[in-house]
């Protein structure tokens, strides 16, 4: 079993550590200092069988699929995948299931026009399924997107997959780019750009807001370039040339709302710290305010002595009366695989599905409320739900932490 306290597992912790403790890259290339050249190969690679694809497809419509709660490195990512593929008379729609959370994101697609949409829940305005040819799965594999067993189910092929999270699974698509070693998905599609498959035009508008958008997206997934690796450094010096500035900052500057602060001081009151992990349950949250969970799980990554936070919460979907446990792990620690600690802690469902996963420093868990679904008027019959919830919970993630102290012995 994995815990905290155990020493580095060959499969998860990164190659090397600099002397003031941080991560030297991902690469496993960064010790030796491979020469520039064999890792423009390295790139060259998927990018050539990118090329490959979108030429084999060309003036087919495809769907661009994103997790339910995209976030920038997603959102620009896939507005970059769709300005590619024009330029092989490929029409692409970027959908996804769930909302736009994070108040810095809803600015993004406002700000840029960004082209992602939201899946339209009533029956009378779905998409007609049957005008694409195929879908692209973007900074997913598809267990984060509600919308990939709909498209799988209507028989629309899967050509490319392009992420960074850890693999979930066995994946049949045409081509997979998938780079656990690459920080954002952002990174790999500016290395798509950069050798050559979209031009960038400092006079076009849309390729400076995208640009915009990816340096955003690259930014987000990597801690403001703190995690950054070498990949996603070069990525940023290039996307340095032809990005907007003024815009980033305006994206930047959206507030939180009251709400949102309000989730934010709830962790903060209910957190509980051991072994340097806090763990905070929030109780309910709108689903409009689902992306207060990881904003509380970095805000409470911050205190002293604490390499780990992770904070989940009971979200509410009106319009589809579903509820799920939705969680949020942000970690400093280099030895702690998120990916590795979800899976450990939460397991598979009935089908063989993992609740959750992650990349560096994050991850995340979602977990159906199923049969126990919907509000009452009754508020103890709320509280106690809450508590069973909260209390399983923290009985699987304490078991990871703390397996001496632990509350209760599961196994
Ligand atoms: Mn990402």
């Amino acid at each position: 079993m994995m815990t905290l306290n155990a020493g580095p597992d060959p499969k998860s912790a990164p190659p090397a550590t600099t002397t003031n403790g941080t991560t030297n890259g991902a690469k496993k290339t960064a010790k030796s200092a491979k020469p520039a050249k064999s890792a423009k190969s390295e790139t060259d690679a998927p990018v050539e069988a990118v090329r490959q694809l979108l030429d084999n497809h060309r003036s087919e419509r495809q769907l661009v699929l994103l997790q339910d709660f995209p976030d920038p490195d997603a959102l620009s990512s896939a507005w970059a995948y769709k300005l590619i593929a024009a330029t092989y008379d490929i029409d692409c729609d970027i959908f996804y299931a769930g909302t736009l959370s994070h108040q810095e994101n809803i600015a993004l697609v406002r700000l840029t026009g960004l082209p992602a949409r939201r899946w339209p829940t009533s029956a009378s305005d779905q998409p007609d399924l049957s005008t694409y040819q195929g879908y692209v799965l973007i900074d997913t594999q598809g267990t984060t997107s509600q919308l990939s067993s709909v498209v799988k189910e209507a028989q629309i092929p899967l050509l490319l997959v392009i992420d960074h999270h850890s693999p979930q699974g066995k994946l049949q698509a045409e081509y997979v780019d998938l780079r656990p070693d690459i920080r954002a998905t952002a990174t790999i599609l500016t290395q798509y750009l950069q050798r050559g498959l979209l031009t960038l035009d400092r006079s076009n508008t849309k390729h400076t807001k995208c640009v915009t958008a990816l340096m955003h997206g690259l930014r987000a997934d990597t801690n403001q370039l703190m995690h950054a690796a070498e990949d996603d450094f070069m990525a940023a010096a290039y996307l340095s040339q032809f990005y907007d500035g003024q815009l980033l900052s305006a994206v930047l500057q959206a507030a939180r709302s009251k709400r949102v602060m309000d989730v934010i001081e709830r962790s903060l009151r209910n957190r509980k710290v051991q072994n340097n992990v806090s763990i905070a349950g929030v109780g309910y949250l709108r689903y409009d305010d689902r992306d207060a969970i990881p904003q509380a799980a970095d805000f409470l990554a911050t205190e002293e002595n604490v390499h780990t936070a992770v904070v989940y919460g009971i979200v509410h979907d009106e319009d589809q009366e579903r509820e799920v446990v939705i969680g949020s792990l942000r970690t400093s620690k280099i030895t702690l695989d998120p990916d590795e600690f979800i899976k450990e802690a939460f397991g598979q469902d009935s089908q063989g599905r993992f609740f959750g996963g992650g990349r560096s420093m994050a991850g995340g868990f979602e977990i159906p409320v199923g049969f126990l679904s919907g509000s009452y008027e009754n508020t103890e019959y709320n509280r106690m739900k809450w508590d069973v919830f909260d209390i399983q919970i923290k009985q699987k993630l304490w078991r990871l932490v703390d397996p001496e102290e632990g509350m209760i012995n599961t196994d």
